[in-house]
C-alpha cells in the first residue's frame, strides 16, 4: 500500500516537472544562428541539417572519398552521401543523428518512409519567415544568441548597411582573431580606420578599445566571446593575455558585459575536415582561476569542452561569484555526458548557472537540441524534487516553474545585470 502511493507520488512529481521543463521558454545563449536579415547567413532546412559539420565528422567514418572531392561537391551532394551513409547504410543512432530524426518528425515530417527527395520539397516550399517562428515555437525558444563577428566580410557588411533589428536575436560580439591571429587582425583593424601596429603600445591599446567600443554600440551585444585551446594560460605575457588585461576587461568593465570564454578547443586537428576538423583537450583551469581572482569587477560566462575538466570548473564556480557556468558544449552535448553534467552540476552549483545552450548552426536544429535537453533535465530533476521530498520538503509548482527559469537563461541574465 505504502509503495503503491510512493509511486503515484513519483508519477504526479514526474508529470508536473516534464510539464514546466516542456513549457517554460528558453533564452538560447550561444548558438551560430542569425537574424533573417542576414538571409543567406541564416542556415535551415534538409540540406543544412545533414551537412551539419557533426555530421561530416560521423559521416567519414565510412566514406572513402579523398577530403579535397568531397569539398568540390555541391551541399546537396554532400547531403546526399551523408544521408547515405549514416542513415541508410547504418541505423542513425549518434546523437547528432537522432536529431535530425527528431526534427523532421516534431516538424510533422515523415520519416520513416526514408526519402531524402520528399524531405527537400517539403522544405522547399517553406518561407523562411514563418520557419522561423515555427523553428522557435516548437523549440520553446524565446531569444536566440548569436555569434557576431565583425571579422567576417559578410556579416561586417551587413552591420555596416543597417537592418531593422528582430527583437528575438540577441548579439554577441565574438572576437577570436582578435585575441588569436594578431598579426592578421592588426592589419584588419588598420584597414578599418583604427591605426595599430604589432606592439601593443598605449595608443594601439586604445585604438582596439575604440574598435570594440564601435562594434559594441553597433551591435548591441549581450557579452563578448571568445573560444581558447587547452594551451590558454593566464597571465602571461603573450598578446593574447595580454590584449585579454588591458582591452577586453578594461572594456567589459566599462560596458557593463561579460566575457564568456569557451575552453578546450584544438583547432584544426585534422584541417582537411575543415570546421569538422576541431578537436578538444584538457584545460588547465588555473587560468580561469586567476582571471576571476585577478578580475573581481568582470563577470565571466564559460564552458568547458573536455569531460576532465567539468568537475573542476563546478568546483571553481563555488569560489568565485563572477563566474557563471554554461551549457554542456559540443562533445559534451550527447545525452549520457549531459546528464552526468547535470546532475553533478546541480548537486554541486544549485542552480545559479545555465545548464544548457544549443550551439546552433542550422535553424532547425533548435527543435532537436531543446527536445533532447528537455529529455535529460526533467529526468535529472524529478530526482532531485523527489530526494527532497523524502526530507518533508514537497517543491511547490511556483517554485519549480522558478528553477526551471533559471537555469534555461534566468540565471544568465541576473549574472548579467548583478553589480
Ligand atoms: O567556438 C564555437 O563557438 C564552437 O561552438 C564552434 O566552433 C563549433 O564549430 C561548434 O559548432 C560546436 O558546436
Ligand atoms: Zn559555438
Amino acid at each position: 500500500m505504502k509503495a503503491i502511493s510512493a509511486d503515484r507520488k513519483r508519477t504526479a512529481l514526474s508529470k508536473r516537472v516534464e510539464k514546466i521543463v516542456r513549457s517554460t521558454p528558453v533564452y538560447d545563449i550561444h548558438t551560430h544562428l542569425y537574424e533573417p536579415a542576414f538571409r543567406e547567413l541564416l542556415f535551415w532546412g534538409i540540406d543544412d541539417l545533414l551537412v551539419y559539420h557533426y555530421l561530416v565528422a560521423e559521416a567519414y567514418r565510412y566514406l572513402d572519398l579523398p577530403h579535397e572531392k568531397f569539398w568540390k561537391l555541391s551541399k546537396a551532394e554532400r547531403a546526399d552521401l551523408i544521408w547515405d551513409a549514416l542513415f541508410i547504410q547504418h541505423s542513425p543512432i549518434s546523437e547528432a543523428c537522432r536529431g535530425v530524426l527528431t526534427t523532421l518528425n516534431l516538424l510533422g515530417l515523415d520519416v520513416k518512409r526514408r526519402e531524402l527527395a520528399s524531405l527537400r520539397r517539403w522544405f522547399a516550399s517553406q518561407k523562411l519567415d514563418h520557419h522561423v517562428t515555427r523553428c522557435l515555437d516548437l523549440a520553446g525558444v524565446e531569444k536566440v544568441c548569436m555569434t557576431n563577428s565583425p571579422f567576417d566580410d559578410q556579416e561586417r557588411a551587413v552591420w555596416e548597411r543597417g537592418f531593422p533589428r528582430d527583437e528575438r536575436f540577441v548579439a554577441g560580439l565574438r572576437i577570436d582573431p582578435l585575441l588569436l591571429e594578431w598579426t592578421a587582425a592588426a592589419r584588419r583593424l588598420t584597414e578599418w580606420g583604427y591605426p595599430v601596429g604589432l606592439g601593443l603600445s598605449t595608443p594601439v591599446i586604445a585604438a582596439v578599445r575604440r574598435f570594440l567600443a564601435d562594434w559594441t554600440a553597433r551591435i548591441q551585444p549581450r557579452y563578448l566571446m571568445v573560444s581558447l585551446s587547452p594551451e590558454f594560460s593566464y597571465p602571461d605575457n603573450n598578446v593574447c593575455a595580454e590584449l585579454i588585461d588591458q582591452a577586453v576587461l578594461p572594456h567589459c568593465r566599462e560596458y557593463g558585459l561579460p566575457f564568456a570564454l569557451m575552453l578546450g578547443v584544438k583547432r584544426a586537428v585534422n584541417p582537411r575536415l575543415r570546421l569538422a576538423g576541431d578537436g578538444v583537450g584538457r584545460s588547465d583551469l588555473s587560468a580561469l582561476a586567476n582571471l576571476c581572482a585577478a578580475n573581481s569587477e568582470n563577470k565571466f560566462v564559460v564552458t568547458v569542452l573536455s569531460r576532465e575538466n567539468q568537475h573542476e570548473l563546478c568546483v571553481l564556480a563555488r569560489k568565485f561569484r563572477n563566474l557563471h557556468v554554461f551549457g554542456c558544449w559540443w562533445f559534451m552535448n550527447v545525452p549520457h555526458v549531459v546528464e552526468e553534467m547535470t546532475r553533478m552540476r546541480l548537486e554541486l552549483v544549485g542552480l545559479s548557472l545555465t545548464a544548457q545552450h544549443s550551439d546552433a548552426r542550422v535553424l532547425d536544429q533548435l527543435i532537436y537540441k531543446w527536445e533532447h535537453f528537455r529529455d535529460v533535465l526533467s529526468r535529472v530533476l524529478v530526482d532531485k524534487y523527489a530526494e527532497l521530498a523524502e526530507t518533508g520538503w514537497e517543491p511547490a509548482t511556483a517554485e519549480v516553474e522558478r528553477d526551471v527559469r533559471d537555469l534555461l537563461g534566468g540565471a544568465f541574465l541576473r549574472f548579467c545585470s548583478s553589480r
